[in-house]
């Protein structure tokens, strides 16, 4: 009986989050959903490295901010995309080992050019010779970077690598012109 009677009725449905976008520097690792539930999170992806950070949908029915993808980098550190690191070249002058103190201060190590292409990014900042993260203080005449891995490549200038000096010579330096 109850039946016949006319009224309105309330309609609900639980707010959603759309598909999410790419943003400047990467996109989500996948996308399955035409909406997401509030809560629910997506993992994305760095375009030029393997960075990765998680989005939620949030109350709102919006996904949360993301400015970039990517990791960002330190205080006065710049970002290099192609190689996925981020630069310091400091004005100072120091010794190797202080160099490596003033680095690893900032939470860094002496760069190292795993590549030639590296090898020339790095070079092309160089006005003065400028010690990069290679050295045979563990054993002489072997060349590791300080963080203790091989090198793939030496680009040593004419008559380097010669141990001179009285105290010989554990550090590399560059030149501008990548040598
Ligand atoms: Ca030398
Ligand atoms: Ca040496």
């Amino acid at each position: 009986m109850w039946l016949w009677f006319i009224r309105q009725a309330a309609c609900g449905v639980d707010l959603r989050c759309g598909v999410p976008g790419r943003v400047t520097d990467g996109a989500p690792v996948e996308v399955t959903q035409s909406s997401y539930h509030i809560g629910q999170e997506v993992t994305y992806k760095c375009d030029y490295s393997e960075t990765t950070k998680i989005r939620s949908c949030e109350t709102t029915g919006k996904w949360s901010q993301m400015g970039t993808a990517c990791a960002e980098c330190p205080d006065k550190f710049a970002l290099n995309k192609d190689f996925g690191k981020c630069y310091f070249f400091p004005k100072q002058r120091n010794t190797f080992n202080d160099g490596e103190k003033f680095c690893a201060a900032l939470g860094a190590v002496i760069a190292f050019p795993p590549t030639l292409e590296e090898n020339a990014f790095l070079s092309s900042f160089i006005n003065y010779n400028t010690f990069i993260g290679v050295t045979d203080r563990v054993q002489e005449g072997t060349w590791m970077t300080v963080t203790g891995e091989a090198i793939p490549f030496t680009k040593w200038n004419r008559g380097e690598p010669n141990n001179a000096g009285r105290e010989g010579e554990d550090c590399v330096e560059m030149g501008g012109n990548g040598l």
